[in-house]
This record gives structure tokens, C-alpha cells and sequence, in this order.
């Protein structure tokens, strides 16, 4: 008989074991957030994963990623995109890079409140801009919320829609948005989300927007000191997953995801609606100076141009499909 190597006995007895524990085996996925832990956004990927883990029965394990520790929004996206990640929560910022189709949502002023977007978001038409992800190597999980935007800056308050005029603002890596916000006279920076702290403490920019949850998460209250409840922009999030690994999946483990991708969405909308009602107390107690008094007519007036434009290029038809939804 042939003698059997020490090295091969060992590498026999190792492969064994592997093989032993992976009929057990744990899959462990990745998942990431731009913001911190402690917001709306962390509530839900948290949720997220918890629901998956006790749906799998723990087969599934999904680790979150908080305060872009992977990455910006838009390297994220691209990182479900390639499977090098397996999850990403993202506002729909970067998303019109790689889905254009989705790039309507971002529209200023298009819808009345959350309580509109969420039903457009939760409804067919919702459910046909889910799909778009499908062929662009993406599994859209559910839609959920980043909040409705306001601005903020560091050198004058903002009462009218002229205050804006040559203030430079960070923007989202987002072309409706730097389209609109140049509509008011606004300087775009577009950035990605963590170079925004710094940017504004050192200068680069004056101002930002974003909404109550994002603001406080980030401790923007530290950096900035006018904050006007302009809610010139409904901000849609959104879990998305690599195509390939949702494929790979088998049905009941699909529809866990999709089970826990809505609770996870109801979570972080619950939070979304906490810090709306409790952000401008806790910004003026921070200091902040927050002007919530605001002629929305007038910043809506501004964009009239901006908004002929949309209509042109994205079908006003779809544009009032969104608008009249009930
Ligand atoms: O998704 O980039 C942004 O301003 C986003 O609102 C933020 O990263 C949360």
C-alpha cells in the first residue's frame, strides 16, 4: 500500500472539517448605511436583520456597516452591484446613476407630505420602480424613508428663496437635485455623504440639506448654525440586495428577505417620524437658530422654470400620475 503523506492526512482531515461545519454553515452578509448607528437608518437595517436572522433561523446572518465605514451611498450601490457586498440601505441620492427610471422620485416639491410618498411608494407605482432594479444587477427589497429635506448654512438665515442666492451647498451626488437647487441660485457642490461633516466645519461649503434624522444623527448642530424647514424635497430610501445572491436564494428564504425588508421599512419610518417631531426642539437646544415659519409657495414659485423643464424631459404625465395619486 501506498503511504499516505502527514501533509496529505492533515489537508484530508481539515477539508473534513470544513466540510463538516458548512452543512450547518451560517451564510454571513454584508450591509451598510452612510449615517450613524443611532438613526433612522440604522433602526432599520437593524430591524432588517434581525428579521432575516430569525426567519432563516439564524442560516442568515447579516452584519451591518455604519457611518459609510464602506464607503459613500454611491460606492455602496456600486459594490451591491458588482457582489462584492451583498446589501446596501441608501437614500435614492446616487440611485438615478445606475436606475434612471427612479430619478422622478427626486423631484422637488412633488409630493404633499410622507404620508403621499409613502402611499405612491407602497403602491403600483412604487411597485414598477422596484422593478427597474432588476436588470441593472440589483434586487430592490422595499422602499423605505430618509425623510423630508431641509436646508441648512452657516452664514445667514433663510427666509425667502433669494436668501439661497450664491450660498454654496453640498448637494447629493444627485442630478435632480443640482438641476432644482441651481434653480434657486444655489452653488452645487455635489458630495458624497461622509466628506460632509468636514467640509463643513473647514469652509468648503456654507450649507447642506437634509432631513431632521440625517441632521441630528450626523451632528450637523455642530457645524451649523441656520436651519430654515424648507422641506423642498421628499428623500425615498431604499434596501437593495446583489441580484445574484437574491437568485441564489431559495423561495422561502426570498420571501424572508422581502418580509423583513418591510418591517425594517415601517421601523425606520417610525423613527423618521420621531425625530421630525423631536428634531427642532433638540437642534435649538443645541443651538441652532431654525426659521419653521416658511412661505413654501414662494421657493415652489422659484423652481417654475426647473419643473417645465422635469416635465419635458420625464413625461408630465408621470410627473401628475405621482402628483394625483390618493
Ligand atoms: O442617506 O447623502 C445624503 O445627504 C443622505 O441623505 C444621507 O447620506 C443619508
Amino acid at each position: 500500500m501506498k503511504r499516505i503523506g502527514r501533509t496529505t492526512l492533515l489537508a484530508a482531515s481539515v477539508l473534513a472539517l470544513a466540510l463538516a461545519s458548512a452543512a450547518q454553515a451560517q451564510t454571513v452578509m454584508r450591509n451598510s448605511i452612510s449615517v450613524a448607528q443611532n438613526s433612522h437608518q440604522g433602526v432599520g437595517v437593524d430591524v432588517l436583520a434581525a428579521e432575516v436572522e430569525k426567519r432563516t433561523n439564524g442560516r442568515i446572518i447579516i452584519k451591518n456597516f455604519y457611518s459609510g465605514s464602506l464607503g459613500g451611498e454611491r460606492e455602496s450601490i456600486e459594490s451591491v452591484q458588482l457582489g462584492t457586498q451583498e446589501l446596501a440601505g441608501t437614500s435614492t441620492g446616487p440611485i438615478p446613476n445606475f436606475v434612471p427610471a427612479v430619478r422622478i422620485l427626486d423631484i422637488p416639491f412633488l409630493f404633499r407630505d410622507k404620508a403621499h410618498a409613502r402611499a405612491v411608494l407602497d403602491g403600483p407605482i412604487g411597485d414598477a420602480l422596484l422593478k427597474e432594479f432588476d436588470s441593472k444587477g440589483f434586487k430592490a427589497l422595499a422602499w423605505s424613508e430618509n425623510g423630508v429635506r431641509h436646508m441648512t448654512n452657516s452664514k445667514r438665515p433663510v427666509n425667502a428663496p433669494d436668501d439661497l442666492k450664491g450660498l454654496k451647498m453640498r448637494t447629493m451626488e444627485n442630478p435632480v437635485h443640482v438641476a432644482a437647487y441651481k434653480g434657486f441660485g444655489i452653488i452645487t457642490t455635489p458630495m458624497a455623504f461622509p466628506e460632509v461633516f468636514t467640509a463643513l466645519q473647514q469652509g468648503v461649503v456654507d450649507g447642506q440639506e437634509n432631513p431632521l434624522s440625517v441632521i441630528m444623527a450626523a451632528k450637523f448642530e455642530q457645524v451649523q448654525k441656520y436651519m430654515t424647514l424648507t422641506g423642498h424635497v421628499y428623500s425615498p430610501a431604499i434596501y437593495l440586495m446583489n441580484k445574484a445572491t437574491f437568485d441564489k436564494l431559495s423561495a422561502a428564504d426570498k420571501q424572508a428577505f422581502l418580509d423583513a425588508a418591510k418591517i425594517a421599512s415601517a421601523a425606520q419610518r417610525a423613527r423618521v417620524d420621531q425625530d421630525d417631531a423631536q428634531g427642532v426642539a433638540y437642534l435649538r437646544s443645541k443651538g441652532m437658530t431654525v426659521n419653521e415659519n416658511v412661505d413654501k409657495q414662494a421657493f415652489v414659485a422659484k423652481l417654475a422654470p426647473v419643473f417645465a423643464q422635469f416635465e419635458k424631459d420625464f413625461g408630465k404625465d408621470k410627473i401628475d400620475a405621482i402628483r394625483n395619486y390618493k
